[in-house]
């Protein structure tokens, strides 16, 4: 006879179950049904995944960490962690600053969730931690943060500072510097929501503007490579909401960022993706006016490495001080291999002497493509401050009013969008295309752009702005 493996584990497991003592099985089992294991076995681990264990305050660290007896702290299962180890925290709140410094792998992750249905809170009441050190702080590899808020870091909220690290719905808030902090390379931040960071900075007291969201410096080698950065909400803080900074191949994509101090940085990087953003200011907002508010911002303050190849597509901005910048830093440069195209500027603040729908300062610039956008400024400030500069080509975009002769392109129109402005203003569908609207089938065909800001595939006819429009 022939017994499968699986059947062979089930027999062995079965033959244990009924003849150990009850007791023996109880403490582990998972109360929830909603955890999918591929196997699961609460004694025996024939086929070992990882064990399970639980926190929650009314714990104790002497426990065996089992679901009836769990551990009272974060740091005691930071302590205990294996590859593959699930640990689940309950509800309530933790003042403390756990350090996971086990790593797992890439098929064994370690797994630090909230118990489904609870949000357990990471408390720093500003005392803890040290300088430059999240008040959780992951330098394993492979760990995965699921559903947690983390508030009054002393410091930062959440820094991963190893390899392959996960967080996703954290809420992360009210902490004195960055809310998250990716360092090590290959980390995630998904789904997660962060407002009233760089409180250092609260009411533009020091001008301390830390990120709210921020990749960048890897300890190791000072690059922070292929962060991802995707579909959080960041609003409401002190510093800007994301920064990639001193970092290559980061990723941010499907991010609602608004009204920070300011919104998106993108500097001294290489090889970065920005698209389906959407980022605006809001008047009355409390950041608005404090700090400069812009949009996305470009350019080099460190020059390790010189900005090149960014791709800023997809995005929908509106309000900001500047939806779109990049400015000359000291040791000069300018944009190498930079595609703008497909997003839709929607006005700048109003009533800033400074403001600019589109500005570009002049520099050595290579290969700087603005293509396919919808430029819309209402009032009379400046539609574009864009340099005249051969390596600078604009083409195919839509101005709501004329920008300068040398900048207007011959496959460039100058309209009214027609956008549908019902609604919502602070949300996408407000600036869908409507019917009869100039951009719709006059864009030129991207490569880089396939699908729009709802990730929906673009027609052979391909419009101009953030959202194609299909009737
Ligand atoms: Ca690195
Ligand atoms: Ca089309």
């Amino acid at each position: 006879m022939i017994i499968s493996r699986s059947n062979l584990i089930l027999t062995i497991f079965l033959l244990f179950y009924f003849f150990s003592p009850r007791s023996f099985l109880l403490d582990d089992v998972i109360p929830n049904q909603e955890h999918q294991f591929d196997t699961y076995f609460p004694v025996v681990h024939l086929d070992k995944k990882g064990d399970v264990y639980y926190v929650s305050p009314q714990g104790n660290d002497a426990n065996p960490g089992s679901f009836v007896h769990p551990w009272k702290t974060i740091t005691k299962a930071a302590q205990e962690v294996s590859p593959g180890d699930t640990v689940y925290i309950r509800e309530g709140t933790y003042f403390e600053a756990p350090r996971f410094t086990s790593s797992g792998t890439e098929t064994n992750q370690i797994r630090i969730l909230a118990y489904p249905g609870e949000r357990p809170i990471v408390d720093g009441l500003n005392q803890i931690p040290q300088s430059w050190m999240g008040l959780i702080h992951v330098s394993g590899d492979w760990v995965r943060i699921s559903g947690f808020e983390v508030r009054n870091s002393r410091y930062v909220g959440i820094q991963l500072t190893g390899q392959h690290d996960t967080l996703e719905f954290i809420y992360s808030h009210h902490n004195q510097r960055y809310g998250i902090h990716i360092q090590g390379d290959y980390g995630t931040v998904e789904d997660s929501r962060l407002s009233k960071n760089a409180m250092v900075n609260e009411n533009n007291q020091t001008g301390i503007r830390s990120p709210a969201l921020y990749a960048g410096r890897d300890a190791n080698n000072g690059i922070t490579d292929y962060a991802i950065l995707r579909n959080n909400t960041i609003w409401e803080n002190w510093g800007t909401g994301i920064t990639s900074g001193q970092s290559n191949g980061t990723l941010i994509e499907g991010n609602i960022v608004h009204n920070n101090s300011g919104n998106i940085k993108i500097l001294d990087s290489t090889n970065i993706v920005c698209t389906r953003n959407f980022y605006y200011m809001t008047p009355g907002s409390i950041t608005y006016g404090l700090g400069s508010n812009y949009g996305i911002l470009l350019g080099d303050e460190k020059y390790t490495p010189p900005s090149a190849n960014i791709t800023i597509i997809n995005n929908i901005a509106y309000g900001n001080l500047k939806n779109l910048s990049w400015y000359l830093g000291v040791q000069g440069g300018g944009m190498n291999n930079v595609l703008i195209a497909n997003n839709t500027f929607m006005n700048n603040m109003p009533n800033d002497t400074n403001a600019r729908n589109v500005d570009i300062a002049s520099g050595s610039h290579w290969n700087v493509r603005i293509l396919n956008n919808i430029i819309v400024q209402d009032d009379s400030q400046h539609i574009e401050d864009i340099p005249i500069d051969p390596q600078v080509i604009l083409s195919h975009n839509l101005w709501s009013k004329p920008p300068r002769e040398e900048i207007l392109g011959t496959d460039d129109i100058i309209a009214d969008p027609q956008l549908a402005q019902t609604g919502d203003p602070f949300s996408p569908e407000w600036f869908r295309l409507t019917a009869s609207s100039p951009a719709i089938n006059h864009a030129m065909s991207v490569p880089e752009v396939l699908d729009d800001y709802f990730g929906v595939m673009r027609d052979s006819l391909p419009d101009m702005g953030a959202i194609e429009y299909f009737p």
